[in-house]
């Protein structure tokens, strides 16, 4: 064995496990692996199911259980991903693990077959769940939560009843629940995805599935084009941080943790509610809007004004560099080191906009830092764990020429934590929607109004003008108008990913009861 063999992942990993968290508080052959420390993944399917028999579907699950890919086994996976990504690391080492071909390009592929299962209230409901997680949002499903995330009135919408622009599979039906199935190839996603629903054979209808892939041209890099799953909060205990990576309690993201702000029943125990939602993204309309909205600093090329555009909505650049510290032109170097991609708090030398807008999708959803005493103090509690992948095909020439999307892409968005209204709720409700998050810092009372999260900030109801201000350094108070969409949500739901012992119990009958 190579002498780097021993280290858990490699260190460019924006979350990197603990390699030994204490073992009475954190037992990671209880909690499933996507959750905690998140599957790596070239592919994912997600197969959204209803239950047609619930006593089958016990008995099922009780054979599907020894498939569900825990955070031990993703440490091992992990493991297995690192050394195959070393230089000197012959193949047999890492290949003896299972019997797959490999081309010479694949050579470092690591075959990969990993599970995850979560259930719906409506799942929870039809499977004889009776004690209550406590979490309102959860309980009510994300269909009757699309007006207050804001998302686009559809046909049929009116004063009275509100009908989200939602593909009318999502719409329809009442959903049960969903199995995660995440591997290194699509290959072994369509046989990974065939043994799983073999398991459950007639015992589930699968009502929708959607298939993600990480993007063939730029690898980590979602349909906009900039690196994705850069920041993700540190869990106390569990992970070991970065320079600069933002750090919380493990109960903000796992159930009867420390930290968890509630009291839930015992099986609750490392489980955590899931976020799915579908993000149409409207690529062409996005490129044309930095075309048309340059920031024209002195000495930027055309090109470099519209990335900086971008850069400025965003918050990072597409390499992933912070534009709080690459203010007018890129530099990739930082994105390249893990000690300096989150060395950043929007503090440095001032709190203001000089660098970094107020609205910039990641100042938006995760301020990091604020003068702003109890918003400060709020802000750990309102981190989330994200683990989406990009679904659908490339832009095409025609739709680039064009300026237009004909086909369907996004992001199949995913994250966790113990409370929705924290953290997601709070994040697309409260701060993304809401053109006066962040409020004023306490050292620059008189600032200028932010505006919308310009990736996801919603406007509420059919007219979709959204403006956002701060782009243009020498000019607070100008505003760039948005009048569409550029992220629509297409549909969503949210689950709970049980931990094993809970599945456990629900397999062999047990109530799962209390409270
Ligand atoms: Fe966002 N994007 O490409 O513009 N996001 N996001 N997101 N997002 C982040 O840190 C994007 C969405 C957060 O701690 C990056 O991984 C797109 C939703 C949070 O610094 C990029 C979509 C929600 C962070 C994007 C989308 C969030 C974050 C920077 C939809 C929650 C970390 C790279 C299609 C409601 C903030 C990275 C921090 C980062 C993009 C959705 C939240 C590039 C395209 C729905 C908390």
């Amino acid at each position: 064995m190579s002498s780097t063999s021993t280290s858990i992942t490699s260190p460019r990993r924006a979350c990197v496990p603990h390699p030994t968290p204490d073992p009475s508080v954190f037992d990671l052959n209880d909690i499933q692996g996507d959750v905690f420390p998140s599957f790596p993944k070239k592919c994912e399917w997600f197969i959204f199911f209803d239950i047609q028999d619930p006593v089958a579907f016990k008995k099922a699950l009780c054979d599907f259980i020894p498939k569900i890919t825990t955070a031990a086994r993703v440490m091992n996976n992990l493991k297995a991903v690192n050394l195959a990504q070393q230089p000197t690391t012959p193949a047999h080492e890492y290949q003896s693990q299972a019997p797959f071909h490999y081309g010479r390009k694949e050579r470092k592929l690591v075959p990969l077959k990993q599970y995850q299962i979560a259930l719906t209230k409506a799942g929870f409901d039809v499977l004889g769940v009776t004690g209550k997680l406590q979490d309102t949002d959860f309980d009510a499903g994300q269909l009757a939560d699309a007006f207050n995330l804001g998302d686009r009135p559809g046909p049929g919408s009116t004063a009275a009843k509100f009908v989200p622009d939602w593909e009318p599979v999502w719409r329809e039906n009442v959903l049960h629940g969903v199995i995660l199935i995440a591997t290194e190839s699509a290959p072994t996603c369509r046989h990974a995805t065939a043994e799983a629903l073999e398991i459950f054979g007639s015992t589930i209808k699968v009502v929708n599935t959607i298939e993600g892939a990480v993007r063939a041209p730029e690898p980590g890099h979602e349909h906009f084009g900039f690196l994705d799953g850069v920041s993700q909060p540190a869990m106390n205990g569990l992970v070991v941080p970065h320079t600069g990576q933002l750090q919380c309690d493990p109960g903000v993201i796992l159930m009867g943790q420390k930290g968890d702000p509630k009291t839930r029943p015992s099986w609750a125990k490392n489980g955590t509610l899931m976020v799915f939602r579908k993000l149409q993204q409207d690529v062409p309309k996005f490129d044309a809007f930095l075309k048309a909205n340059p920031t024209k600093l002195p000495g930027l090329s055309d090109p470099e004004a519209q990335a900086l555009t971008g850069a400025k909505l965003v918050g990072r650049w597409k390499s992933g560099t912070p534009i709080d510290l690459a203010p007018e032109k890129d530099d990739p170097a930082i994105a390249q080191d893990v000690n300096r991609i989150n060395a950043f708090n929007y503090q440095n030398p001032t709190p203001g906009e000089a660098r970094c807008p107020f609205a910039a999708h990641i100042r938006k959803t995760s301020p990091r830092f604020t003068t702003v005493t109890g918003l400060n103090n709020a802000l750990p509690g309102a981190l989330i764990l994200r683990a989406g992948i990009p679904y659908g095909p490339e832009v095409t020439p025609m739709e680039a020429a064009a300026g237009q999307s004909t086909e369907d892409r996004g992001l199949a968005f995913v994250c966790y934590q113990s409370v929705l209204g924290n953290g997601f709720g709070t994040l697309q409700k409260v701060w993304a929607n809401k053109v006066n998050f962040p409020p004023p810092e306490t050292t620059d009372p008189g600032r200028f109004m932010p505006g919308f999260d310009p990736v996801i900030g919603n406007a509420i109801g059919a007219n979709r003008d959204r403006t956002v201000s701060g782009t243009d350094p020498t000019v607070e108070s100008k505003t760039l108008d948005m009048p569409a969409d550029f992220v629509i949500a297409k549909g969503g739901e949210y689950f709970f990913v049980p931990s094993m012992t809970a599945l456990g119990m629900l397999s062999r009958g047990e109530t799962l009861g209390e409270t």
